[in-house]
């Protein structure tokens, strides 16, 4: 029977809790942990929090930049149980695990960005302790998700070495949680929202472990608690008269509870809260509830000081509070689907979220074949040998994506990769299986796109018509035409736009990357490159191209924090593109931000 996704919840049927803490931690330098018995548990000093990335608490380059396998260990005591399954669900652990109970393998699993779980009701020894024992990879390879390489230093030590620039965190980043459910219980929910005039009709199914004929009673209730509408098909619809729409910074949910009937007896129940909201692509807009929204805000990154990439809820709440402050109005999940955490406050809050799959480094081409005749390389990206596997596992993470986001009214549109090399007819092909079978997985058939390299133009690019919008990520000011050259670096983004619209005329363009690095505090006049008034400089003059377009239906600059990077010369303490210091204090730019988008409808 196939997994659930379905967020932890508690009530009388379920009951879930996190196993946090400190867990014990081991490298495996050799890789040969089982053959020293570590799936039955290990000796090892190092105690590391979960959920967190492990490299920055340790304090030499060595192991802080550690590249290869590792361990985890925890120690639970379970109580019996009677007539339930007892369940343990990562929310994310970097890139890969294999799960040991009690040195019994009973799980493996690739792609570290989004939730599994294993039953592992018949493994556990009742009423005495359990070792709960974790095997993980970060390696990073031509297949792995997202891509990258993974390097054998002269002093014999494996590095990553990433196709993208984000630091690779590493570890059981998000809870991991141990849940009591019911043996026969609800597994998936789909639901979408049709707008009428004065009614919304919410379609929904729900989806459970068995193929026994069994009852639900769905009821729908509003923020009030009061019962609005209800059914008892297992797919069916609920009709909302004169319902409160779910908009843009003005949220409105309402809890979807769902109970799954035996014999006249409810055994089980799940809830959730749903947004009443449309989501469609008309000409060249993007409208909500039929009218049309400018997204306003960033391409972020899970980063922050000591938890790396872990799930942090101060700075997810406080991360929240500074978008609202600057008047944002949406974010893309850049460059890997987040903590299902934010996905929720983004519900609450009213934020469009651009969800994203980990499919970033996909550029390099370990084949370079070139061309006699021009010299240039013939072999792209997805000329490479292993491409198929590295589809699967895209496939795999898109369906797993769509499975766990689905349901959020925070969800406008799924991108499918960030800066792919779409120069080549095998870019095609691969984006045509890539687009085709998502589209067929959602439910509520949300626009689908990717984000478009720089160098990607209409003249290079074979992909874009695969996009129901299009996204640019573009440093016309930064990595092209900057300093002096701002002013012809501008002149090129107006006639790169004007040709995106002349190609692609019934699409709206989002630019969901531009900006600037600045080292908060380096104030000058005249702004120089790592200033905060060049970085002011640079954004004002993309934003004066944006006015000038009504096709441009949104501005994401990069990035909302400054956040930590491979080393390389040139990133200065990491990337320092950041409206807000890692720390969350505002560059100049977040006041001048503040107030364009507070008049920007
Ligand atoms: C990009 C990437 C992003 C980088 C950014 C930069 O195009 O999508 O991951 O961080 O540029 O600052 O170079």
């Amino acid at each position: 029977m196939e997994e659930s996704l379905l967020y932890p919840i508690n009530n009388k049927y379920r009951i879930s809790s996190q196993i946090t803490g400190l867990w014990k931690f081991i490298f495996d330098k050799e890789d040969n942990g089982e053959e020293k018995n570590y799936q039955n548990g290990f000796d090892s000093k190092i105690e590391l929090p979960v959920p967190a990335s492990f490299n920055d608490f340790f304090t030499n380059r060595e192991d802080r930049n550690y590249t290869g396998t590792f361990w985890y260990e925890k120690e639970l005591f379970l109580r019996e149980i009677k007539n339930e399954r007892l369940i343990l669900r990562f929310g994310g652990a970097v890139h890969q695990a294999i799960i040991y109970l009690n040195g019994k393998k009973i799980k493996e699993h690739r792609g570290g960005f989004l939730p599994f779980e294993v039953d592992i009701t018949d493994n556990i020894k009742k009423n005495e302790i359990n070792k709960l024992v974790v095997k993980m990879n970060n390696e990073l390879s031509h297949t792995t998700l997202p891509v990258g390489e993974t390097q054998i230093l002269k002093n014999g030590l494996k590095r990553a070495k990433p196709y993208f620039d984000f630091f690779n965190y590493s570890g059981l980043i998000r809870p991991v949680w141990i849940m009591y459910v019911p043996k026969t219980k609800i597994i998936d929910v789909n639901t979408k929202t049709e707008r009428k005039r004065n009614e919304a009709i919410v379609h929904y199914e729900v989806v459970f472990n068995t193929k026994e004929d069994l009852q639900v009673n769905v009821n729908l209730y509003d923020e009030q608690g009061n019962k609005v509408a209800k059914n008892n098909k297992i797919k069916g619809n609920l009709l909302v008269t004169n319902p409160y729409l779910w908009e843009v910074r003005n949220a409105y949910l309402y809890k979807l509870k769902i109970e799954l009937i035996k014999n006249n007896e409810i055994i089980d129940e799940y809830s959730l809260n749903i947004g009443l909201r449309t989501v469609e692509i008309k000409e060249n807009k993007i409208l909500l509830n039929g009218h049309e929204v400018y997204l306003k805000g960033y391409g972020r990154h899970e980063d922050t000081n000591f938890y790396g990439r872990g799930y942090n809820p101060a700075a997810i709440k406080k991360d929240f509070e500074l978008m609202k402050w600057t008047n944002a109005n949406s974010f893309r999940t850049s460059h890997y689907p987040y903590s299902e955490e934010i996905y929720d406050l983004a519900d609450k809050e009213g934020f469009l979220v651009i969800d994203e799959v980990p499919a970033v480094g996909f550029m390099q081409s370990t084949q370079n074949f070139l061309d006699a005749g021009t010299g240039t390389n013939v072999k792209s990206f997805f000329d490479n040998d292993d491409i198929t596997e590295l589809q699967k596992n895209h496939l795999n993470d898109i369906y797993d994506l769509i499975k766990r986001d689905k349901n959020h009214p925070c969800v406008i549109a799924w991108s499918l990769f960030n800066e792919p090399d779409t120069s080549k007819l095998s870019a095609k092909k691969y984006f045509k299986l890539i687009f085709e079978k998502t589209r067929k997985l959602d439910f509520q058939s949300r626009p689908c796109t990717f984000t478009l390299i720089l160098k990607d133009t209409p003249e290079v690019s074979k992909c874009y018509e695969f996009a129901d919008f299009l996204c640019l990520n573009r440093y016309y000011g930064w990595y092209l035409y900057s300093a002096d050259e701002i002013f012809d670096g501008m002149e090129q983004f107006d006639k790169e736009l004007r040709k995106w619209h002349e190609v692609a005329q019934n699409k709206p363009i989002i630019i969901t990357e531009f900006g600037a690095d600045a080292i908060a505090g380096n104030n000058k006049i005249p702004g120089t490159m790592w200033s905060e008034d060049y970085m002011i400089e640079c954004v004002k003059k993309c934003n004066k191209l944006f006015d000038k377009y009504d096709f441009v239906c949104g501005e994401q600059i990069w990035n909302f924090a400054d956040f930590e990077t491979s080393e390389s010369l040139f990133r200065v303490d990491g990337n320092k593109k950041g409206v807000f210091t890692r720390d969350r204090h505002p560059k100049r730019i977040a006041y001048y931000l503040k107030d364009r988008w507070q008049q920007l409808l």
